[in-house]
This record gives structure tokens, C-alpha cells and sequence, in this order.
């Protein structure tokens, strides 16, 4: 059956090659993680992205991608700005994590604290921060939302990737490893 729901896809040809792209994830829900984190440095170097330009760091949970992704913004700023061997700083920075209800309402705090948070860091640095951030009812939810139950994997379609594990070569600049 056919929907009008979703984001039809684009016919222009979009060109990464000058950008510099963070890619922050939380690593509770491992397997679902890494599918997502996958599958956005894969779109990333579809679109042209240079390797040295897509940062991968971790964070514990997604409560704390928000400070990691203000972090990570700045600090690029900084170093752009200040250092001796100045580096290009972040165009953009995609934020993924993933949040499974549970039985308590720490679910809800969190999600809403998270999605909050990262919309907070993007407006008052005016750097994009993508929304990479699943949240799911049941595992099942999850796992069919990252392409891992059935369809295609949403990570692809979060940003820009060609194909490969993400790599960890990352400074850390958040709140912890
Ligand atoms: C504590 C917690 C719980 C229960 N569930 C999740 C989750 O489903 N996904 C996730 O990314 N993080 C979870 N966390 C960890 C919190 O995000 C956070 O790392 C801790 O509360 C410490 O600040």
C-alpha cells in the first residue's frame, strides 16, 4: 500500500567533499548502534566526504549526547581558530543513540531531556545537529527502525556514507568514553 508519509527522496546530487562531519553515538543498544553509526559514515562517503573528515566518538548513554555534541562543536571552533595547525572546524554533527522504554518513566525523561538538548546545542551554535536518536517502545521497534527486523537500514538515510565499519579515531572531546 502506498503512503505519504516520509521524506521524498532528493534528486540533487549533493557534494560532501569540503565538509567536516562528527558523528557522536551512545553505545547503550550496541547492535542497534552500530548498524546506525554504519550506515550514516556509509551515506557520508557516498556524498564525497574525505575519511579524515567523518570523527566518530562514543558516549555512554544518549542523556549524554547533547553535551558531547556542544563539546565537540566548540572545541573544533577553537582549534580552527586558535591552533597552530588549525583543523576545519564541524559543519555538522550527527547525534545517535538509541532509547528503549523500559518499565519506569526514565524513558521519558530522557528522551525528552536528549531531543531538547540537541535542538538547544544546534540553535545556540548554529551548527546542524542531525537527529539520530531512536526511540522505541519494544526492541522489536527498535531493531525494525535501524533495519534490522526488516526494510532498509535508517542510518543511510540520517545523512550524507560508502560502505565499511566506523572507525574510532576520534579525540575525545565529551563527557566520557
Ligand atoms: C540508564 C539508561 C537506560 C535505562 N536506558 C538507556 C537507553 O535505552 N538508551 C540509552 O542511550 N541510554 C540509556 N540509559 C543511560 C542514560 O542515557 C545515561 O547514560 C545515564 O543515565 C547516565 O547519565
Amino acid at each position: 500500500m502506498s503512503t505519504i508519509k516520509g521524506l521524498v527522496p532528493s534528486t540533487t546530487q549533493y557534494d560532501g567533499s569540503n565538509l567536516r562531519i562528527a558523528i557522536i553515538h551512545a553505545r547503550w543498544n550496541k547492535q542497534i548502534i552500530d548498524a546506525l553509526v554504519d550506515g550514516a559514515i556509509r551515506k557520508l562517503r557516498e556524498r564525497g566526504v574525505k575519511e579524515h573528515n567523518i570523527v566518530p566518538q562514543s558516549v555512554p548513554g544518549s542523556f549524554e549526547l547533547p553535551l558531547a555534541c556542544a563539546n565537540v562543536i566548540s572545541a573544533s571552533q577553537i582549534q580552527a581558530s586558535t591552533s597552530e595547525t588549525p583543523s576545519q572546524p564541524f559543519d555538522a554533527v550527527i547525534a545517535i543513540g538509541v532509547l528503549i522504554k523500559g518499565a519506569t518513566m526514565h524513558f521519558e525523561y530522557i528522551c525528552d531531556a536528549v531531543s531538547h538538548g540537541l535542538m538547544k546545542v544546534q540553535l545556540d551554535s548554529g551548527v546542524p545537529v542531525i537527529f539520530g536518536v531512536l526511540t522505541a517502545l519494544t526492541e522489536d521497534q527498535a531493531l525494525d527502525r535501524a533495519g534490522l527486523g526488516r526494510g532498509e537500514d535508517k542510518g543511510h538515510n540520517h545523512a550524507t556514507s560508502r560502505g565499511g565499519p566506523a572507525t574510532s579515531s576520534a579525540k575525545n572531546h565529551g563527557c566520557g568514553t
